[in-house]
């Protein structure tokens, strides 16, 4: 069994599809994300960094590992799916993970905070982040214009990428002109497994399209954003 520390948030939501996906047996427990769970002591001893998510494998010697990247590399391995195994096919796939967890979350997650979250709106920053998660949207999609997936088969590095790119809008970033990615993000969310997996603890593009739901969103948000400018553990 595999205890999942997360919330609905794209980056736990990674995990809960891909533990779908696998058909891994997993129980969920969800952090209090706005109550600062994620700060408190028993959950740095799981996750130094104070976010979610973090799984610990109890069949595993109870093995704890945070970072959505590193999670979903330690489960498909484990199941042996979703990661191809030869050199290049493998190589493929970390690539466009890698993509996902240096670029296209950081970015769209400043995007959120400068867009939506900080009152403050500050033209030029707003611009940078909205303007590099765009191209990088454009890199996704010239890649799904070559392949139906984005190493060629559907694996980690499709759920890694698609959990953030159907937030475009709430980064304030649109995609009406890239057929290809708009392709895809139809293809995967048709994905039995997928939708299990964004239900848990609830599917995020439903919240947000629901004004008073939104409105608390952005509060909880702003107040995570200025709590977390302190390192895990202190107090302000
Ligand atoms: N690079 C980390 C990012 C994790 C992350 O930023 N998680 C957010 C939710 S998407 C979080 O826990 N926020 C809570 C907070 O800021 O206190 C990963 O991919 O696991």
């Amino acid at each position: 069994l595999i205890t999942l520390y997360t919330a609905a948030t794209p980056n736990g939501q990674k995990i809960s599809i891909a533990l779908e996906e696998l058909g891994l047996a997993y129980e969920a427990h969800i952090v209090d994300l706005p109550a600062g769970e994620q700060r408190e002591p028993w959950f740095l001893e799981i996750n130094p960094n104070g976010r979610v998510p973090a799984i610990v494998d109890h069949d595993a010697s109870d093995l704890r590992i945070f970072e959505s990247g590193a999670i979903l590399l330690y489960l498909a391995e484990k199941a042996g799916r979703l990661l191809p195994t030869d050199t290049a096919g493998r190589s493929g796939v970390t690539q466009w993970l890698m993509f996902q967890m240096s670029g296209v979350g950081p970015m769209m997650g400043q995007a959120n905070v400068f867009y939506r979250y900080l009152p403050e709106k500050i033209p030029t920053v707003i611009n940078r982040f909205q303007g590099e998660t765009k191209r990088l949207l454009q890199v996704l999609d010239r890649q799904l214009a070559k392949a139906e997936y984005l190493a060629g088969v559907y694996s980690i590095a499709d759920i890694a990428n698609w959990c953030w790119v159907r937030l475009h809008h709430w980064a304030g970033v649109e995609i009406d002109d890239l057929q290809h990615l708009r392709r895809w993000l139809g293809v995967i969310g048709e994905r039995p497994a997928v939708k299990r997996g964004i239900a848990v603890p609830q599917d995020i593009l439903a919240k947000l399209a629901n004004e008073s739901e939104a409105e608390a969103i952005r509060t909880s948000a702003r107040t995570m954003v200025v709590t977390n400018t302190a390192p895990p553990g202190s107090s302000l």
